[in-house]
């Protein structure tokens, strides 16, 4: 099947050589030195970042696009509003004349891959077809790739079809540009009943590279619906420190948790966090930073795997103070792009040290200096580093069974509104937590950054199917796992004061709250009040060693203030109306339970849910906008 799709493909896209990658160090070496030959890359000093190398990308081309980005179901209410969708055979005529020819001049890559550890039951078989070697580099760190993944896959396994092209076709001896890509056309599409990606005229990120967004997030959405397990964007972490037990004994647990937050929203930092001073018993270690599958064991517990095999970060921020294992992670064998580099063949992004260093060329080429103006690397500026060398790697990061989660998290970006953190006081209740959580928009997608947006579950760019019927599948997972399910807590590292500056430092200090949830998975009588959100920690529930916290600053992070929960609730229940008939009717009861919480002097009658601002016709058609 393999070998008769990538001779499909060579007759359409027409390149000039073809080659399958094995995944060897050598084949490594040979492309990283042509790209370098090319100007692609630029091999950074040996002595600062051993094997490490730059690549610049073209201004043009820096994020994931979501308008330009497609899932073409066969129906399209399987797609959802949160989708933009075309018909299958309509898109296939169009990518086909795009895709016809597109390679000329350049090599195909073969690319097999697996997400997740080699042999895994719970890893899956991808290949991906591209002319980009910066693809190939990046795989094989991001991904298990090469002669392994073939080894796997065998005579008559079955694989996901990533198809990539820069859409830059190279005719007759034209010259060729470092950063190839296609600026008027861009496509990044996916038939998730056919387990096919198309992506066309984008060389960045989560757009070429398939294991990742396309395939692990939002095709593998898709299957994970189909088959009763769960892909998202979460990183996941261990978290290992002495607990009251609920017999009064203290006894050091080993807990595992996943958070989904928004792309750039301080996932790494958080799955590679160190405790701060006062803490010294307290241990986090890193199993993933962006992408968990998540499937129930025989025990009736959810189990977690990381697919991916390294990390592709977000570098403006990253230092020493920040995120110090990341700084040692890509020490070596890292990729950069969009970062500035150094005089002395080092690279440097916005506060990775306190002072700029006098000159750099800049993600643009550009020399820059601190007075010049401009940032020295793209806001979305990466790293692509094996996770192998992170210092705080779990020791079961590559456990095939994956480790057990007992509680998720789920958070935004939210200068207000939002507490610092809060505990559902059910998994259905915890379910709506996570599908009304709203974000302020990144550079990690182009388009307008700051502003608040509904992103449940951090999934709204990647679910691959009807949000609707994601909702219910999550609820349909809590009842499977029974009485096992994990503890579910929202929270809000970025709140702000009423002078416009962080209530809280984030980082490090965020093994505080971390302290306390664990504390609650295993002695959930203990530490909390409950509150029209949750359970919620009081000022004395959190342990404030080492930091000057003030109870009027705990407060203000973590107060409730029933006005701008209203305007919350209305902006939720916009969002909900988008859904229609596929909004699970839990929702609603939750949601009419909290506006009354938050509302007391708005007398309801007994035993009736107040449903302020939107009853639902659920006979109406889901609105044809898309949210
Ligand atoms: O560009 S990626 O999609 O890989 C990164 C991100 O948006 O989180
Ligand atoms: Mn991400």
């Amino acid at each position: 099947g393999l070998i008769q799709w990538v001779n499909e493909i060579v007759a359409l896209c027409k390149p000039a050589r073809v080659h399958w990658c094995d995944g060897s160090e050598e084949e490594n070496l040979y492309l990283l030195k042509k790209m370098v030959e090319s100007g692609m890359l630029k091999k950074l000093n040996p002595e600062k970042r051993p094997n490490s190398f730059l690549a610049l990308s073209d201004p043009s081309d820096v994020a994931r696009v979501e308008d330009r980005t497609f899932i073409c179901s066969q129906n399209k209410d399987d797609a959802g509003p949160n989708n933009n969708w075309v018909a299958p055979t309509e898109m296939k005529k169009k990518l086909g004349e795009l895709f016809d020819g597109c390679m000329q001049g350049r090599t195909l890559y073969v690319i097999p891959f697996s997400m997740g550890p080699l042999g895994s039951p719970i890893a899956h078989i991808g290949v991906e077809l591209s002319d980009s070697p910066y693809v190939v580099a990046n795989m094989r760190i991001m991904t298990r790739m090469g002669q392994g993944a073939l080894k796997v896959l065998g005579d008559q396994g079955q694989f996901v079809k990533c198809l990539h092209t820069v859409g830059a076709p190279l005719i007759e001896g034209a010259q060729d540009v470092t950063w190839p890509c296609n600026k008027d056309q861009k496509y990044i599409v996916h038939f998730p009943e056919e387990k096919a990606i198309w992506s066309f005229g984008s060389g960045y990120g989560g757009n070429a590279l398939l294991g990742k967004k396309c395939f692990a997030l939002r095709i593998a959405s898709t299957m994970g619906r189909n088959e009763g397990w769960l892909a998202e964007h979460m990183l996941i972490l261990g978290v290992e420190g002495p607990v009251k037990m609920q017999n009064g004994a203290t006894e050091v647990k080993k807990t595992y948790v996943a958070a989904a937050f928004p792309s750039a929203c301080g996932k790494t930092n958080f799955a590679m966090l160190i405790p701060p001073k006062g803490f010294e018993s307290w241990k986090v270690t890193t199993i993933g930073d962006d992408i968990a599958w998540i499937k129930p064991g025989k025990d009736g517990r959810l189990y977690a795997i990381n697919p991916e095999s390294g990390y592709f970060g977000v570098a403006p921020g990253t230092s020493y103070k920040t995120n110090p294992n990341a700084m040692d992670t890509i020490q070596a064998n890292t990729i950069f792009t969009n970062v500035a580099l150094t005089d002395d063949g080092d690279v440097w992004w916005e506060e990775m040290t306190e002072t700029a260093p006098d000159h750099l060329i800049d993600w643009q080429g550009q020399h820059w200096n601190p007075e010049c103006g401009r940032k020295a690397a793209h806001p979305n500026a990466r790293f692509t580093a094996p996770a192998s060398q992170c210092p705080a790697i779990d020791p079961d990061w590559e456990n095939p069974d994956g480790v057990p989660i007992s509680a998720f998290i789920f958070g935004g970006r939210r200068a207000d509104t939002i507490p610092l953190v809060y505990q559902a006081t059910s998994w259905q209740n915890g379910v709506f937590i996570a599908a009304t959580t709203g974000s302020e928009t990144t550079a990690a997608a182009t388009g307008t950054v700051g502003q608040v947006r509904r992103d449940p579950m951090a999934m709204l760019p990647f679910c691959g199917y009807h949000m609707g019927d994601y909702f219910s599948h999550w609820l349909k997972m809590g009842k499977q796992a029974g009485a096992q399910v994990p503890l579910i807590f929202g929270v809000n590292w970025f709140r702000k004061g009423t002078n416009g500056k962080f209530l809280w430092a984030g980082y490090g200090e965020n093994m505080r709250v971390l302290q306390w949830m664990v504390q609650r998975v295993h002695n959930p009588s203990q530490a909390s009040q409950l509150t029209a959100l949750g359970h919620m920690p009081r000022f004395e529930d959190l342990n404030w060693s080492g930091l000057d916290m003030t109870p009027g600053r705990f407060n203000e992070l973590m107060k409730i203030d029933s006005e701008s929960w209203n305007k919350e609730i209305a902006l939720q229940a916009d969002f909900f109306s988008t859904l229609g008939a596929k909004l699970p009717d839990a929702f609603q009861q939750i949601q009419g339970e909290l506006f009354n919480k938050l509302n007391p002097s708005l007398d309801t009658p007994t035993g009736s849910t107040r449903l302020p601002f939107y009853p639902i016709n659920r006979n109406e058609r889901p609105p044809e906008t898309r949210y």
